[in-house]
């Protein structure tokens, strides 16, 4: 689904601000109908959870609604005029006045509805969008409600996230023409000094189709016609890690002689590929070096903010990273863009977390590896459900350079029976969708290389794990060589690059000890210390992303103090020690790895 942009044809309002608000307490019976009253009121983009000061509206399980009036501008008598939700979490409902227009599940993906029939150019409409945050056993992620005995909800889940919902990014009211560019795939080459951009265009109605392909500075390099074609670019500027080059493909829909659409697309000309062990971009082996994040910050929770974007990847840019994992669900597609713009390399996951029965947290939970299928611990339409994740992320996702893998899930119970069935077709759909990118998981400690039922369909092993915390706590000589001992094994069974892509220490900023102590900042900086040198020990290790970016918030609970606390950076992302480590590393990496075989 094409992301709403203005053009010369397109025009876009962000309705973005307050909106009157109010939660299902069961007396609402059709809030669509008319005002919501009495009002509160809630910002969008943002979590509702962390906004009010009530605690039934923080742990509340169940629809919210969030209205507002809208007018549409005079000038779009004759466009179409389509509302377009960028995130609902996790289930939402679109009413204009008393009509449903949109439903969709899945609290990460966008969602747009065509109100042309229902709205007038120049007049005001009310917009009423509920959002469910309930997870059940055939929801991505997954999750069961149950009841207390005084009746009330309560929300479980096996993910280390707390489960913020609301409008977490913009909505927007987009004027579009009748006949359009509905989409467009982009796939990349190289041939020599040559790049090829392979384009395939899809237009509703009778159109013929124009493109052309501008550089930075503006000059056309290379145009074609039709609905699909491959453009030449001579001496091209690639898209590399780190020093990002994109040019803009104009894509012009035409009726007669007069352009009725156009839509401009970022291109970065680059490759991805598993070549052995190695893990080339543009043919040269690449080196992770960065996170797995969070979309977290303190009031908004979940709700993406521009500043904390251009000062996240600021941090990402002093502390030496060169890329970093969606984890566990696809991030706003402004953080996408930002990483096509900044050169930072993604791994691009779908919101499959928690399928797994065993742990909680990386916690074992007790009685959890009971269930002896796969599929006996979730619903029937788990596996539809992940798959429309996959769809629509692939549909979302696939023109942008920055991501370089797919990960399709994160620490599911890939030892247990049936999981070998549930996920060989998750991964040929992946590479059907999209035959350029590699595709893995994300695979959990306990589904070592000889009980692991899902890496053998997988490009890249990706591994979490966390010798010296959740195994060995506090002791770093087992730790070193619990973990040497096992990427050996990985090696010497697949010979296919392997991402750590989690591995990390709970540490409370300011705590500090002389010892190997758990929750220091020194235990922190000793355990990644570990994990590098096992690292670079390995040869098959292509990348290392540390577990976590920066502490964020988990579900209340005993092991957890006021959430997540492995970030290298706090919550408000002040650097920890472990950031001043990982920053002389980092950059030494960078100057050493990048398009070089060592
Ligand atoms: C892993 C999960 C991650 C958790 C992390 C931890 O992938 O979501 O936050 O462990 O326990 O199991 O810190």
């Amino acid at each position: 689904m094409l992301r709403p942009r203005i053009t010369s044809t397109r025009e876009l309002l962000a309705l973005d601000g307050l909106w009157d608000f109010a939660v299902d307490d069961d007396t609402l019976l059709t809030p669509w109908a008319g005002p919501l009253a009495p009002a509160l009121q809630a910002p969008v983009p943002a979590s509702y959870n962390d906004i009010f000061t009530d605690p039934s509206i923080r742990d509340h399980v169940g629809w919210v609604w969030y209205q507002r009036i809208v007018r549409v501008p005079r000038g779009w008598t004759d466009e179409r005029v389509i509302v377009r939700v960028d995130a609902a979490t996790h289930h939402s409902v679109v009413y204009v006045g008393d009509v449903l227009v949109a439903e969709h599940e899945g609290g990460y993906l966008p969602f747009e509805a065509d109100v042309t029939d229902r709205v007038a150019a120049g007049a005001e409409f009310l917009l009423t969008i509920g959002v469910d945050n309930r997870l059940t056993p055939d929801t991505i992620p997954p999750g069961t409600v149950t009841a207390r005995p005084d009746g009330r909800l309560v929300q479980d889940y096996s993910h280390d996230f707390y489960n913020y919902a609301g409008l977490h990014r913009s909505v927007w009211l987009a004027s579009r023409p009748a006949v359009h560019v509905c989409d467009v795939t982009v796939v990349t080459d190289i041939d020599g000094t040559t790049g090829l951009v392979d384009y395939t265009v899809e237009v509703s109605g009778e159109a013929s189709v124009r493109v052309r392909l501008v550089d930075e500075a503006g000059a056309v390099v290379s145009a074609g016609e039709g609905r699909a074609g491959v453009l030449r670019v001579a001496d091209a500027r690639l898209w590399r890690p780190g020093s990002a080059y994109l040019y803009r493909l104009v894509i012009e829909a035409i009726v007669g002689h007069v352009v009725v659409d156009e839509y401009p697309l970022s291109v970065g000309i680059r490759t991805v590929a598993v070549d052995g062990a190695r893990f080339p971009i543009n043919g040269e082996p690449f080196y992770f070096t960065g996170f797995g994040k969070h979309e977290d910050t303190a009031v908004r929770g979940k709700g993406h903010d521009n500043a904390y974007l251009v000062h996240d990847f600021q941090l990402m840019d002093w502390i030496g990273a060169n890329s970093f994992r969606t984890s566990h669900y696809p991030y706003a597609e402004e953080v996408l863009d930002f990483a096509d713009r900044n050169g930072i390399v993604v791994i691009d996951e779908t919101a499959a977390v928690g399928l797994n029965k065993r742990i909680e947290g990386g916690i074992a939970v007790a009685g959890g590896a009971e269930h002896n299928t796969f599929t006996s611990g979730f619903g029937p339409s788990i596996q539809d459900a992940h798959k429309r994740e996959i769809r629509e992320l692939i549909a979302r996702d696939k023109n942008h350079p920055c991501v370089v893998m797919w990960s399709i899930a994160n620490e599911p119970d890939s030892m247990i029976e049936g999981a070998d069935e549930y996920f060989e077709p998750l991964f040929a759909l992946a590479r059907e969708l999209d035959p350029t990118r590699p595709v893995t998981f994300v695979n959990l400690i306990a589904a070592s290389p000889t009980m692991c039922r899902a890496s053998q369909f997988a490009d890249v092993l990706c591994l979490n794990r966390y010798y010296g915390w959740y195994e060995d706590a506090g002791d770093l000589v087992l730790a070193e060589a619990g973990l040497e001992a096992e990427l050996r094994e990985w090696e010497h069974r697949y010979r296919r690059p392997i991402i750590v892509t989690e591995y990390g220490a709970d540490t409370i900023a300011g705590f500090h000890s002389v010892w190997d102590q758990p929750w220091t900042e020194e235990y922190q900086v000793g355990m990644l210390d570990v994990y590098h040198s096992v690292f670079d020990r390995v040869p098959a290790v292509v990348g290392e992303q540390v577990w976590n970016f920066a502490d964020f918030q988990t579900k209340s609970g005993y092991f957890r103090v006021d959430g997540n606390k492995k970030g290298v950076f706090t919550r408000d992302r002040k650097p920890k020690a472990a950031a001043h480590a990982l920053r002389t590393r980092w950059r030494e990496i960078g100057r050493a790895k990048p398009g070089t075989d060592d």
